[in-house]
C-alpha cells in the first residue's frame, strides 16, 4: 500500500498497482524502479551517431572540470560536449516534430478522402470553420459544393508537408511583430517535411558542428510543427469530426463497467476513434453484445485520443499515460484498441496475464504480440465493426478476478479557441476583449498552458496538480492538453465549482463566465489551439504587439516524449517562457543550456527552464508573468483589486 502511494495520488491507479503487486503483474511504475536512467545519455552527452563512438563525454564528479580536462571531454571525431548535446536535442525536436505532422498529414489524406467521396461514413461537420478557412486559403468559394472546396483546401494544406521553399502558410496566422523575427532571425519553416529532414543531415556525423546553429534549426523545425504539422492536423480534424465545444464528460478508471464489454480506445489520431464511437452504439453491435452476455458496449478512451472522443463526443476517458497496463489490470478490459504515439509495448505483456486483446490498427505501428487488424479509412465502418466484434467476442473470457475502481470524476472539455472567443465575447461580439480586459484589470493575474506527459520517475499526476493548483491560487488562468489535462480533471479542477481553489480576482471571472479556472482545450496536436488563443490576445490589444509581450507562461511538469520537446521548442521560439520537470536533456553542456536557459530570451523573447519543483516552477512562471505586467504598465492595477459590491456589480455586467 506505501508503496503504491508513493507512485500516485490517484486512488483509482494506486488501487491497480496494489492489485498489479498481488497479482505479480509488472508495469512501468515496476520496470522504472529497475532501469535506472543512464547518467550520461539523460543529459545529452552520449553520442552514437556513428560507429567511432558511441562516445561518452560526460562530466567529471562534482561537474567542474578544468580547461585541460575539457580539452579531452570529446568524441573520437572532436564532437565538443556542446555539439552533442545541441545534436542531440535537435534530433529530440526532429523526432516530435514528424510525429505531430505525421499525425497531420495522415489526418489531410483521411481529409481529402471525405472531400472526393471516397470514405464512406465520415462527412464534413464544420461547415463554417471550412469555409473560414478557404477565405484564409484564398479559395474560391462562389456556388460550390463544401466538397469541392474541401478538395481544394486539403491539396492545398497537403502540399505544406513537401514544400521546398518559401513559407508555410499558417505562419502568417502569427502577430505581425514575431512573423519578421522569424525571418530575421532566418527561421520561419519553408516546408514541414523538409526541416525535419534537414535536421536529421545536420546532425549526422561530421555535418554541422555549431550548437548555435544547431538549435537554430532546431526552432525552425519545431516552429513547422507547431504551426504547420499540428496546426494543419486541428484544423482539418476540427472541419471533418467538429470543432469542439463545451461537453460534460467524466474521467479515470471508474467509468469502466462490470457488466459491459469495455473497449478502450488509445493513441492519437482521431479518424479510427471517431468511427469506434459510432460503431460501438449501433444496435446491431449492441444486440450482439448481448447474445455474448454482455449488458451493452462501454467505449472509453486514454491518452490524447480520449480527449478527441470526449470533446467531440462526450466519450469517457479512462485515465492518462501512466494508466494504460493499469486498465488491462482491471481484469474487466476486453480490448484497448491502439493507433500511434504513447502506446508502451509493455501493454502486450500486461495483456498475457489477463484476456485483454491488444490491437494495433495503424501499419507504421505494429506491437510483437498484438492482434494487427488495419483500419481503412475508405473502408472504415467495416474495419471498426470487426474491431469492436473481435472485442465483443471476447467478453466470455474474462476471468474471476476482476476489480474496477469506483473513483471518477466529473469534467468540462472541449475549450477550442473558438468557444473561447464565443463565451467571452458572446455570439454577435466574439472576441478576446473580456479576457485581456480582466488581464489589464489585474482579476486575472495571466494566462498559463500546463500541458504535457506522465513520467514514472516523478509521482503520477502529483507535479500537475500541485502546480496548476498553485498556479489558480495566485489568479493565474490554466489551458491545459494531452495527459496534463486528464491528470487535473482527476483531481477535480475541470468543473466551475474547482473556482473555490482560485484567487479571488480569478474565482470572480470565473463565476460571472461560468467557466472553470483550468480549461480543457485537447489533445497534443491542440497544443496548436494554444498558439492561436495567444495571437488572438495580440490583436485584440491592450497587451503589447508580440506573443513575447504577454503575461502568459507554459510549462511541462511530467513530459517523457520527444514531441514534448518540439512543443516546448515551438513555444519558447513563439516567445513564451516554458518551464519543464522531471530531467532537461542538454544539462551536459553548460554553454546549450545557458544558451536555451538565457540567451534565448534577448533573441526570441521567450526561453526555457528547468524545475522540477512543481511550486518552485509555478512561481518562475509567476514572476515572468508579473515580469510582463509591468514591462506593459498593467502591474499597479493588480495592487487595486479589492472587490466591493459595486466592483462585483461592474464585473457581472461585463
Ligand atoms: Fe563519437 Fe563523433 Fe561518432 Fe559521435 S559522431 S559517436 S562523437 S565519433
Ligand atoms: S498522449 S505525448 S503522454 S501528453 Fe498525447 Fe500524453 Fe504526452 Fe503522449
Amino acid at each position: 500500500m506505501a508503496k503504491a502511494k508513493g507512485r500516485s495520488i490517484d486512488i483509482a491507479t494506486i488501487k491497480m498497482l496494489e492489485k498489479a503487486e498481488k497479482e505479480k503483474v509488472y508495469t512501468a511504475f515496476d520496470r522504472a524502479e529497475v532501469i535506472q536512467p543512464c547518467p550520461v545519455g539523460m543529459v545529452g552527452s552520449c553520442c552514437k551517431h556513428c560507429s567511432m563512438g558511441p562516445c561518452r563525454v560526460s562530466l567529471p564528479a562534482g561537474g567542474m572540470e578544468t580547461p585541460e580536462e575539457r580539452r579531452f571531454r570529446i568524441g573520437v571525431c572532436g564532437a565538443t560536449a556542446e555539439t552533442i548535446a545541441a545534436r542531440n536535442f535537435a534530433r529530440m525536436i526532429a523526432a516530435g516534430a514528424a510525429a505531430h505532422s505525421d499525425h497531420g498529414r495522415r489526418v489531410a489524406e483521411a481529409f481529402l478522402a471525405v472531400a472526393k467521396s471516397e470514405a464512406a461514413g465520415y462527412e464534413i461537420k464544420d461547415e463554417q470553420k471550412l469555409l473560414q478557412l478557404a477565405l484564409e486559403l484564398g479559395i474560391d468559394i462562389g456556388e460550390r459544393t463544401n466538397q469541392e472546396i474541401a478538395v481544394d483546401v486539403g491539396e492545398i494544406l497537403m502540399k505544406e508537408f513537401g514544400r521546398q521553399e518559401g513559407e508555410l502558410l499558417f505562419l502568417k496566422r502569427a502577430p505581425l511583430k514575431r512573423q519578421e523575427l522569424w525571418r530575421k532571425l532566418g527561421v520561419a519553416p519553408r516546408g514541414i517535411d523538409r526541416e525535419v529532414v534537414e535536421i536529421m543531415h545536420r546532425t549526422h556525423m561530421g555535418t554541422d558542428q555549431d550548437y548555435q546553429d544547431l538549435i537554430k534549426q532546431g526552432s525552425r523545425t519545431a516552429l513547422s510543427d507547431g504551426w504547420g504539422g499540428s496546426m494543419i492536423a486541428t484544423d482539418l480534424q476540427d472541419v471533418l469530426f467538429g470543432t469542439p465545444a463545451p461537453v460534460l464528460g467524466q474521467i479515470n478508471l471508474g467509468v469502466l463497467k462490470e457488466d459491459e464489454v469495455n473497449l478502450i480506445v488509445h493513441g492519437h489520431e482521431p479518424q479510427l476513434a471517431e468511427m469506434l464511437a459510432v460503431v460501438s452504439q449501433d444496435p446491431e453491435m449492441i444486440e450482439y453484445a448481448k447474445s455474448k452476455g454482455a449488458k451493452g458496449i462501454n467505449l472509453a478512451g486514454m491518452c490524447c485520443t480520449a480527449n478527441e472522443v470526449l470533446m467531440r463526443h462526450g466519450v469517457p476517458i479512462a485515465g492518462n499515460f501512466l494508466q494504460q497496463e493499469l486498465a488491462i489490470v482491471t481484469g474487466a478490459l476486453e480490448a484497448i484498441v491502439v493507433d500511434v504515439q504513447c502506446i508502451m509495448q509493455g501493454l502486450a505483456d500486461v495483456a498475457q496475464c489477463y484476456h485483454t486483446k491488444v490491437i494495433t490498427t495503424d501499419p507504421r505501428a505494429k506491437i510483437e504480440g498484438a492482434t494487427h487488424m488495419d483500419f481503412d479509412d475508405l473502408n472504415a465502418v467495416e474495419t471498426a465493426k470487426a474491431i469492436v466484434k473481435a472485442a465483443i467476442d471476447n467478453f466470455p473470457n474474462r476471468g474471476k478476478n476482476i476489480h474496477i475502481p469506483t473513483e471518477k470524476a466529473d469534467l468540462i472539455a472541449g475549450f477550442s479557441h473558438e468557444t473561447i472567443n464565443y463565451l467571452l465575447g458572446g455570439l454577435y461580439r466574439a472576441s478576446y476583449r473580456p479576457l485581456n480586459d480582466n488581464i489589464i484589470n489585474g482579476r486575472i493575474r495571466g494566462v498559463a498552458g500546463v500541458v504535457g506527459c506522465n513520467n514514472p520517475r516523478v509521482k503520477h499526476d502529483d507535479v500537475h496538480v500541485a502546480m496548476v493548483k498553485e498556479l489558480i491560487k495566485h489568479d493565474v488562468l490554466v489551458i491545459q492538453t494531452g495527459c496534463s489535462a486528464m491528470a487535473c480533471a482527476k483531481a477535480g479542477l475541470m468543473v466551475p465549482e474547482a473556482a473555490q481553489y482560485a484567487g479571488e480576482g480569478l474565482a470572480s471571472v470565473c463565476e460571472t463566465v461560468g467557466i472553470p479556472p483550468v480549461l480543457h482545450m485537447g489533445a497534443c496536436v491542440d497544443n496548436s489551439r494554444i498558439l492561436i488563443a495567444a495571437t488572438a490576445m495580440v490583436k485584440d490589444g491592450g497587451l503589447g504587439d508580440d506573443i513575447s509581450d504577454l503575461p502568459v507562461a507554459g510549462a511541462a511538469p511530467e513530459w517523457m516524449s520527444e514531441k514534448a520537446i518540439s512543443i516546448g521548442q515551438y513555444f519558447v521560439a513563439s516567445g513564451v517562457f516554458t518551464v519543464f520537470g522531471v530531467n532537461w536533456p542538454t544539462l551536459g553542456s553548460k554553454e546549450v543550456t545557458d544558451f536555451l536557459f538565457k540567451d534565448f530570451e534577448e533573441a526570441y523573447g521567450g526561453k526555457w527552464a528547468f524545475e522540477p519543483d512543481p511550486i518552485r516552477a509555478a512561481h518562475l512562471m509567476i514572476e515572468h508573468i508579473d515580469k510582463k505586467r509591468k514591462a506593459l504598465g498593467i502591474d499597479k492595477a493588480r495592487e487595486r483589486v479589492l472587490y466591493d459590491m459595486e466592483m462585483r456589480r461592474e464585473l457581472a455586467g461585463a
